[in-house]
């Protein structure tokens, strides 16, 4: 069946078929639902034998409500079953079992299959989340889930819906992703209902994974970064790993720096109009004087495409905390706070790029008051191909 936007209801539906020495005796038909039916879809059953039939027919129609077709998970299934039973009105009954599975996909959920033919699809979302509704984005929750600030991410889904990444550190014992620390993600739909369950995003499950970034590809896909502890050094490592619309994982993790630096991170990604991705960190000893900001490009697949360019031009001190916004023009605007460039503590600072991380222009200061600090930078893109720069 084709989606149908506009409706409230998925249904599908088919033909039993029965046989009876006397079809000229009055049938009648009674439907049952089995208490393992978790959806609460219905299932009218009606006699349609045809008069001097060889074979009883019933047609059957099976509804569920949009709405709670949309509680299915993406790669989730469900079944709902129903006991069709035939009665002949002289003793005689049968039954017959009906069985609808019904399988989630990002925007498309269908009829899996059913002990006759038949397929629906669930209509688009027409919900909005209600504002001020509090959403628990761990359904796992022992011990700690992104305890602080900076272990959790969020991304917006074409569909309307979002993606939530985080860092759980699991409950007494080995931990969510079986040692330690892991990074999982969540998919939610437009009401905040979670679409299939937790993913873990670290293949590699040794030690501490922790602070991600995530972003969002225009197909529903999605890259998450992260630091990995020990993984290619005896440091902090900086991975990215791509997902599909359908959560599963493009490959294995990628890792995103080039050389290795002490106390890497703060890593942040973005996709680009392009669908390439940007992953920005900062790390310390490469860019001549204590903390500098790095950049690579990839392809939406997670191949680099070219090597690690360095951020910051001003490499004096420490040039740290970079955040990226992509840009209407198919580029993308770094901005992060630079210690001592200004004369007075830290300074807010941005550079432009195309869409093949070249720089665009010069580094420039954004923040014009200059006593004392100005630090926290987060930018945004805006529709004009422009951008607006905050900090703190
Ligand atoms: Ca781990
Ligand atoms: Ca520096
Ligand atoms: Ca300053």
């Amino acid at each position: 069946m084709v989606e149908d936007a506009l409706a409230g209801t998925l249904t599908d539906s088919g033909v039993l078929a029965f046989d009876d020495v006397d079809l000229s005796d009055t049938h009648t038909v009674v439907v049952s639902s089995a208490p393992s039916n978790a959806l609460g879809g219905t299932l009218v059953a009606t006699v349609t034998t045809a008069a001097a039939a060889g074979t009883g027919e019933i047609a059957w129609t099976y509804q569920l409500p949009n709405v709670a077709a949309q509680r299915l998970g993406l790669g989730e299934t469900t079944t709902e079953t129903f006991t069709v039973t035939v009665d002949d009105g002289n003793g005689g009954s049968v039954d017959q079992s009906v069985s609808i599975m019904i399988a989630g996909t990002n925007d498309a959920p269908y009829v899996l299959s059913s002990d006759v033919s038949g397929g629906v699809e669930e209509v688009a979302e027409t919900y909005q989340l209600s504002m001020g509704a509090v959403l628990q984005l761990n359904s796992y929750t022992a011990g700690n889930q992104s305890q602080q600030y900076y272990n959790k991410s969020l991304a917006a889904l074409p569909d309307g819906g979002f993606i939530a990444v985080w860092h759980s550190i699991g409950g007494p014992g080995s931990g969510q992703d079986g040692s330690l620390g892991g990074i999982f993600c969540q998919r939610l739909d437009t009401v905040g209902a979670p679409v299939g369950g937790e993913i873990q995003v670290n293949a590699f499950t040794a030690g501490l994974q922790i602070t991600p970034s995530v972003a969002t590809f225009a197909d529903g896909g999605f890259v998450v970064v992260w630091q990995s502890a020990g993984q290619a050094s005896s440091d902090y490592d900086i991975y990215a790993r791509v997902f599909g619309a359908k959560g599963v994982a493009v490959g294995g993790e990628t890792l995103v720096h080039d050389v290795f630096q002490p106390n890497q991170g703060a890593a942040n990604v973005i996709v680009l109009e392009s669908g390439d991705f940007v992953v920005a960190w900062s790390g310390r000893g490469r860019d001549g004087s204590d903390v500098g900001m790095f950049g690579q490009l990839h392809n939406s697949t997670g191949v680099p495409i070219g090597d690690n360019f360095q951020i910051n031009t001003f490499s004096i001190g420490e040039q740290s905390r970079v955040t990226l916004s992509a840009l209407k023009d198919g580029g993308f605007i770094a901005a992060w706070e630079s210690a001592g460039q200004d004369g007075s503590g830290l300074g807010i600072y941005a550079q432009r790029y195309d869409s093949s991380a070249s720089a665009v222009g010069s580094e420039f200061h954004v923040s014009t008051t200059t006593a004392g600090h100005q630090d926290w930078s987060s930018s945004a893109a805006l529709a004009d191909g422009g951008f607006v720069i905050v900090w703190t």
